[in-house]
């Protein structure tokens, strides 16, 4: 399966960061750093599928314009992440996921290798080495070769009151938004 392939090709790099920060309640009260988790729950029935519940641990993220997302590996099986802005209308119903597509050959994943790619970041759609200030689609990131606790820390640069729609590149499903407050 592509995404299967796209884990193996994605894998292999990580940055260090701070710590994350306590959700505030409040749209005026957004915090300035937001830990972005996954979790899990695998079901197999014999025969008919298997259901991976691979998730972000939330719908909707809120932070404070120039604050930073704090995105982390949490699943010890099923890493590495992207945490990849795109257009809402971009947003793949099924593993037929042409902005996959496109992004993971930016990021310079090779899908017939192991290795790694060749830029751990995007910024508005192209490659490079360091964080993309996050404030419009094709601003992207690795979240590491796949171990839990690895993680990448993204300023936030879009003014208050965008939405910013996200998903993971590798595994199309997991698609979440981050209001910036
Ligand atoms: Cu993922």
């Amino acid at each position: 399966m592509f995404h299967r392939r796209l884990i193996a090709t994605l894998a292999g790099v990580s940055v260090l960061g701070m710590a994350g920060g306590a959700m505030a309640a409040g749209s005026a009260t957004a915090p300035s750093t937001v830990t972005i988790k996954q979790s899990t729950s695998v079901k197999f029935v014999k025969n008919r599928y298997v259901q991976d519940g691979l998730r972000w641990d939330k719908d909707v993220y809120r932070v404070r314009s120039g604050g930073t997302l704090h995105i982390v590996n949490t699943v010890a099986t099923e890493g590495p992440h992207t945490f990849t802005v795109v257009k809402k209308t971009d947003y793949p119903k099924s593993f037929n996921c042409r902005i996959c597509d496109k992004l993971g050959k930016a990021h310079g994943a090779d899908p017939n290798s192991n290795a790694p790619p060749k830029f751990q970041f995007l910024e508005n759609g192209v490659g490079q080495n360091m964080p993309p200030n996050v404030d419009r689609p094709g601003d992207s990131g690795v979240t590491g070769a796949g171990k839990k606790g690895e993680h990448i820390d993204l300023k936030v640069t879009a003014k208050a009151g965008t939405t910013l729609y996200f998903m993971c590149i590798i595994h199309p499903w997991m698609q979440a938004e981050v209001q910036v407050r």
